[in-house]
């Protein structure tokens, strides 16, 4: 099978009508990738990595960004307009240019990571930077498209969450028809944890699959107003696509935990860093920094004796490692050897045994 895209392949579970446009960068059908390393070291009965870094701009954005920008086309908008720490805007700036209409950006700045910025640019979207944060960002970006005839393309757009929901569907086909234990995820603006957890219900109600896992959403903690129990209102962390301190999802990430019976807990910037450092090094998986939340979530859960040993579980890897390549880079550039270019110095740093 030629992989269709969402929008076609999970047709029947979404709100697609004979005028929605076949639009398509073929996103979704992402890996579920078994975990070598660090699932023995966890005692976990299985663990997965949904690398959606293999999205076609690298993030998990690209399965609610196909819906809602279809729907803004068949609608008839021209213009789309979204508030973004980098991933949301990459990703609406390229379905838009796809589709023929127009892409506004609103993003903090000096707080989006370079790869994410270069992608907005180079699909030619129109990219504001504000002096202020994601939650002021968003707050500005309702104003505009409730008064102007611009279309919100922020997760608020509920065609985002229906969209982003196929992610959840994916899970179970890759795991042959059933859901996990627990599924792990990051938790920012909170869209995908309410959408993740949308999914499941609904093919649970179908019969699609047995049981529904329990969701843990993971925030950074500086960033952790879901775990506070009050916004915060001036976030800071280093996984920046997770500085939001005032959820817009907030009512459905609190559901997703409850009716889950899951958590929503905070991991500090270092176990975001180790986490991703780990994945790299012992997985062989490049993801961003935010992205790293979800497996340093469950690190630490299963340090604080949460697992009992047998549960299937799986990350969401939300976006991939080449987004943010400063972050990496002044984590571990310090180990780039210099060398200078003689075959002869190289044979004996590599410290080879010397042909004449
Ligand atoms: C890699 O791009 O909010 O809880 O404006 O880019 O659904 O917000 C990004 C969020 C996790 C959090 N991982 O997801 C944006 C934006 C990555 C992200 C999240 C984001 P939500």
């Amino acid at each position: 099978m030629i992989w269709p895209g969402v929008i076609s392949y999970f047709s029947q579970y979404l709100p697609v009508t004979d005028k929605t446009p076949a639009l398509t960068l073929q996103e979704g059908n992402t890996p579920l990738i078994r975990s070598y390393h660090l699932e023995k070291k966890l005692n976990l009965g299985a663990l997965f990595f949904k690398f959606e870094g293999m999205n076609p701009t690298g993030s998990f954005k690209d399965r609610g960004m196909v819906m809602a920008v279809a729907k803004a086309k068949e609608e008839g908008r021209s213009v789309v307009m979204c508030a973004s720490t980098g991933n949301t805007s990459a990703s609406a700036a390229a379905y838009a240019k796809r589709a023929g209409i127009s892409c506004i950006v609103l993003v903090p700045e000096g707080k989006i990571a370079l790869g994410k910025l270069s992608q907005a640019l180079m699909h030619g979207a129109r990219v504001l930077a504000l002096e202020g944060n994601f939650d002021q960002a968003l707050a500005i970006v309702r104003f505009i498209t409730a008064n102007y005839p611009v279309a919100l393309v922020n997760s608020i757009n509920p065609y985002r969450i229906e969209g982003q929901k196929t992610a959840s569907f994916e899970v179970v086909e890759w795991l042959e028809g059933e859901a996990p234990d627990c599924l792990a995820l990051p938790v920012g603006n909170a869209g995908n944890i309410t959408a993740y957890w949308k999914g499941f219900k609904q093919w649970y109600q179908l019969g699609k699959i047995k049981s529904l896992p329990r969701m843990l959403g993971f925030q950074a903690a500086l960033s952790a107003p879901l775990v506070l129990g009050r916004p915060v209102e001036n976030p800071q962390t280093v996984a920046t696509a997770i500085r939001i301190g005032n959820p817009a999802s907030w009512q459905g990430a609190v559901e997703a935990k409850n009716e889950s019976e899951g958590l929503i807990e905070s991991v500090t910037d270092e176990e975001i860093l180790a986490a991703q450092r780990l994945l790299s090094e012992e997985e062989g998986i490049f993801v961003e920094p935010a992205s790293a939340a979800s497996v340093a979530g469950v690190i630490k859960k299963s340090q604080a004796g949460y697992f009992l040993g047998k549960e299937k579980v799986v990350c969401v890897l939300t976006g991939h490692g080449l987004k943010d390549p400063d972050i990496a880079i002044k984590e571990i550039g310090g180990k780039i050897e210099r060398v200078s270019a003689s075959r002869k110095e190289i044979v004996k740093h590599l410290g080879l045994e010397e042909k004449v």
